[in-house]
């Protein structure tokens, strides 16, 4: 049974988002709890916790659930400081790495290897994504079609990492290393996760490879499993955490308001609550579940929507 204190990060091994904070619990040498969930939905004992958030990863700690890496990094930095994620410095550009990294390098590397691993992948997993992004359900064919189209967007943006590492930098961001790294990691980890049937896109680059294994050499941390039952009953058992004041913009509903947050790119399901924290980095929600009880669910503020819920009678 996991204490109430205690990181539990609800995960799957190919999830490559999931790596990234997997990586990054092994940078900062933690020890946490692995819950594996399933790859698709319906999600029965995560979203209980999220109210309804269902992408990869999510960290519970008691009864506080943090969604989106960009928020599970800044957590795990706000609990254990030392060795940092965000130096001086390298910060802003690191952030603006990951951007690019997570919005324009990744899509193209997941088409190109879900059409070239399409034997490998469980059978209902394209029809879920597709869903999930409002898409029609593709094919086969149609797949690997996508696969095809995607290799150049891939072949074109590996050059640019090399071409990043070219002037002697240790990391993606200058001297130090940044988000910026475990963004562009994730990517590339996600060429080999399947199988080794795209190594050869990563063979030319020798920075590349070796900032790769660099990265690779931070592991995970140390790992034991609990169940997701297990993981409700840690939720049941706990308090929300003593939340920092709110620092709204102008425009921001205020603490107390029943708000709904979505994602604004895919996996747009709704969660709604009563707003509890908001500044410039976090948008956090009041919700209770039968499952869970009382539980804070926290996201990044950039990346979501926010709305005040508004009466529609
Ligand atoms: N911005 C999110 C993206 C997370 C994401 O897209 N994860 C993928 C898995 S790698 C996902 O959720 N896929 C659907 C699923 O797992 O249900 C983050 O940084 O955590």
């Amino acid at each position: 049974m996991a204490g109430p204190a205690e990181l539990i990060l609800h995960h799957y091994d190919f999830s490559n988002y999931a790596e990234k904070a997997r990586l990054a619990l092994g940078y900062k040498g933690l020890t946490w709890r692995s819950v594996i969930i399933p790859p698709v939905a319906p999600k029965p004992d995560l979203t209980p916790l999220t109210g309804g958030y269902r992408r990869t990863p999510v960290l519970q700690i008691g009864a506080d659930i943090y969604c989106d890496t960009k928020l599970i990094l800044r957590e795990l930095e706000r609990r254990q400081p030392q060795p940092t994620l965000y130096p001086a410095g390298c910060t802003a550009i690191g952030e603006a790495i990951a951007y690019w990294a997570e919005h324009q390098l990744f899509r193209p590397i997941s088409l190109y290897v879900s059409g070239t691993n399409l034997d490998l992948l469980p059978d209902n997993l394209q029809a879920d994504r597709s869903m999930m992004r409002g898409l029609p359900v593709p094919d086969a064919e149609t797949v690997r079609r996508a696969a095809r189209r995607n290799a150049p967007a891939v072949r074109v943006q590996i050059a640019r990492v090399e071409a990043i590492l070219s002037d002697g930098r240790d990391w993606m961001a200058g001297p130090a290393l940044s988000v910026g790294d475990f963004a562009v990691y994730h990517a590339l980890w996600f060429i080999s996760a399947r199988s080794g049937r795209l190594a050869h896109e990563l063979a030319p680059y020798a920075l590349t490879r070796n900032w790769m294994g660099r990265m690779a050499e931070f592991g995970h941390g140390s790992c034991s499993p609990i169940t997701a039952a297990q993981a409700l009953d840690v939720a049941q058992g706990a308090r929300p955490a003593p939340l920092r004041a709110s620092e709204p913009f102008v425009e921001d509903p205020q603490p107390g308001t029943n708000v709904r947050i979505r994602a604004d790119d895919y996996g747009r399901d709704t969660i709604e609550g009563e707003l509890v924290l908001i500044d410039a980095e976090e948008v956090a929600l009041r919700r209770r579940d039968p499952k869970t009880g009382d539980v804070v669910v926290h996201f990044p503020r950039l990346g979501y929507d926010l709305r005040a819920v508004t009466s529609r009678l």
